[in-house]
C-alpha cells in the first residue's frame, strides 16, 4: 500500500524541507496550522509511535530537539509543542510515524487544549492503568 510520506522520502511528492539527514526528514506540515509547523518523519516505513522502534524513534527525538532548538535558539519562537498522534482515535490521519513540532511564542493562543474534566478517583484509575510487568 502506498504512503504519502514515504512518497515524500522517496521525492516523488514535494515538499518543504526544513532539515533532513540519514534517518529522518523534517518539513513543513501542509495543513499550515501554525505557522512552521513542521513534522519529523523516520525515513523508514512505520506504521506509527507504538509500532517504530527505539532507534527509529531515537533518530526521530534527536531531530526534533535539533528543530526546537534552532527555531527557539535562532527563529524567534519561546518555546515548541511537541505531538504524537497514535492511532486513528487519538487523531492520527497518515499512518506513518511522525512528530508534530508546533513553534510557539508567549501569547500566541494558536493552541488551546481543552480535555473535558474526568471525574474518576485518582486511585481508581490508577488501579485500572498501572503497568505490571
Ligand atoms: P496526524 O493527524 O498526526 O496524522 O498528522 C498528519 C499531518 O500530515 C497533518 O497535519 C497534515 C499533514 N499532511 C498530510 N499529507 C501531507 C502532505 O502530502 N504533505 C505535507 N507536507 N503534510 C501532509
Amino acid at each position: 500500500m502506498s504512503c504519502i510520506f514515504c512518497e515524500i522520502v522517496k521525492g516523488k511528492i514535494p515538499c518543504y524541507k526544513i532539515y533532513e539527514d540519514e534517518h529522518t526528514l523534517a518539513f513543513l506540515d501542509i495543513g499550515q496550522e501554525g505557522f512552521g509547523h513542521t513534522l519529523v518523519i523516520p525515513k523508514s516505513h512505520s506504521e506509527s509511535f507504538i509500532n517504530s522502534n527505539l532507534e527509529e524513534l531515537t533518530y526521530c527525538i534527536k531531530t526534533a530537539e535539533k528543530i526546537s532548538k534552532h527555531y527557539i535558539q535562532n527563529c524567534g519562537f519561546s518555546g515548541v509543542n511537541i505531538l504524537i498522534n497514535n492511532g486513528e482515535s487519538a487523531g492520527q490521519s497518515v499512518m506513518h510515524f511522525h512528530i508534530h513540532i508546533i513553534p510557539r511564542k508567549n501569547g500566541d493562543n494558536i493552541l488551546n487544549w481543552k480535555i473535558p474534566k474526568d471525574e474518576t478517583s485518582l486511585e481508581e484509575v490508577r488501579k485500572m492503568l498501572e503497568v505490571k510487568e
